[in-house]
């Protein structure tokens, strides 16, 4: 066969996703793919995911109640998120869309801190150098960019780090991604681009996004090889990001996984699903929940018992009292800090802005 042929093979997604454990927690060995996870780190795991949907579900609670603005949903991208985000080290780099709750937990990002931004109570989330978690992207993709510029200077600097970039089938159909991609693939940047394909960009399904076999069969037009994993499948998700991650640390270059998990909520709570999908298809999606399968896994391990099940419960009803509390009537600040951190030498223009934003203020029209 010719070389390039195989190479071109090489770089193709396997035929079935990887998967390692059913939805009734039966797990499957694979050669490929094995398991370097202690007890201690499957029940993490799995704790990571419980307080993740707790968190997600109170600030659906708090945008009901008037407190947020808007928020975008991860139930039911548990696993994707919190295993993926695992298999990175700390010193690794991760660049989130605006849905990445569980990744950021699993980087102790305060979860208080990243709502504030959906209330709109401050400029931006947390500060992305303590947790080395950037902020969240709302423009579709363009964080693809930011993490492929940070991966190449990293290199540049022959400081070992693996930046990961999320974003959605959708953001696969946008230029952002598109030329981060193309610039990855050529420069080898240690960056991995997972996609979560949560079937709906909106109420755009995956039908309607791409012609492509996979999400993932797109990664060879770039050069990169393109993973596939379960992504409701916290320990297929885990394993597969961890090869890709170790690849791109080694020099070998970038790498695309797509997660196939499912979208559980609305888009964000300003949407209504049931214009576009069926709740007979929600019906299904749901049997395929990424905790319970967790739960199943290490209840036949003998590792999960009602001891474990109290103190996980406890401590993500904690953290979501704190979340409440954190923001719940959170004052709004002042308006002006919105130039604070722009320019380190603002230009004329931008400083006609803020002094028209500040007479607004003392006029009491803004
Ligand atoms: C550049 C840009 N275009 C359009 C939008 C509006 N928009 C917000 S979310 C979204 C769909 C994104 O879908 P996907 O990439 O699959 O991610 P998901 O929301 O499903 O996680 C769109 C089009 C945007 N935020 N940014």
């Amino acid at each position: 066969m010719n070389s390039n042929v195989s190479e071109a093979i090489a770089l193709l997604p396997p035929n079935e996703p990887v998967h390692l454990l059913d939805p009734d927690g039966t797990y499957h060995e694979d050669p490929e793919h094995p398991l370097d996870l202690d007890e201690a780190q499957l029940r993490e795991l799995y704790r990571l995911m419980v307080v993740t949907r707790k968190v997600d579900r109170e600030a659906i609670n708090l945008q009901r109640q008037g407190q947020l603005g808007v928020y975008a949903s991860c139930m039911g991208q548990e696993a994707a998120q919190v295993a993926s985000a695992y298999a990175l080290k700390t010193e690794d780099w991760i660049f989130p869309s605006y849905r990445e709750l569980g990744a950021a937990l699993v980087r102790n990002v305060d979860a208080v801190g990243l709502l504030q931004l959906y209330r709109g109570t401050w400029l931006s989330d947390h500060n992305p150098y303590e947790h080395n978690f950037a902020l969240m992207a709302i423009p579709i993709g363009t964080q693809a960019l930011h993490a492929t510029g940070f991966a190449m200077g990293a290199r540049f600097d022959d400081n070992p780090l693996v930046s990961m970039v999320y974003f959605g089938d959708g953001g696969t159909s946008e230029g952002d991604p598109h030329e981060a991609m193309t610039f990855a693939g050529v420069f080898k940047s240690p960056v991995v681009f997972f996609v979560q394909n949560n079937q709906y960009a909106i109420s755009v399904p995956l039908d309607r996004q791409t012609a492509a076999p996979t999400l993932a069969h797109k990664a060879i037009g770039y050069g990169i090889p393109g993973y596939r994993c379960d992504g409701n499948d916290v320990l297929a998700t885990y394993a597969v990001t961890r090869r890709a991650v170790e690849r791109a640390r080694s020099g070998e270059g970038p790498a695309f996984i797509e997660a196939l998990t499912y979208r559980m909520e609305a888009h964000t709570t300003s949407d209504d699903p049931t214009r576009y999908r069926t709740q007979e298809e929600l019906d299904e999606a749901a049997k395929t929940d990424p905790i319970a399968r967790m739960r199943n896994f290490l209840t036949q391990r003998d590792l999960y018992d009602d001891a474990l099940e109290n103190e996980i419960e406890q401590q993500a009803k904690d953290t979501a009292t704190t979340v409440r509390a954190g923001i719940y009537d959170a004052p709004h600040g002042d308006p002006m800090e919105l130039f604070d951190h722009v320019y380190v030498d603002p230009t004329g223009y931008f400083e006609g802005q803020r002094e028209l934003l500040a007479a607004e203020l003392e006029g009491g029209d803004a």
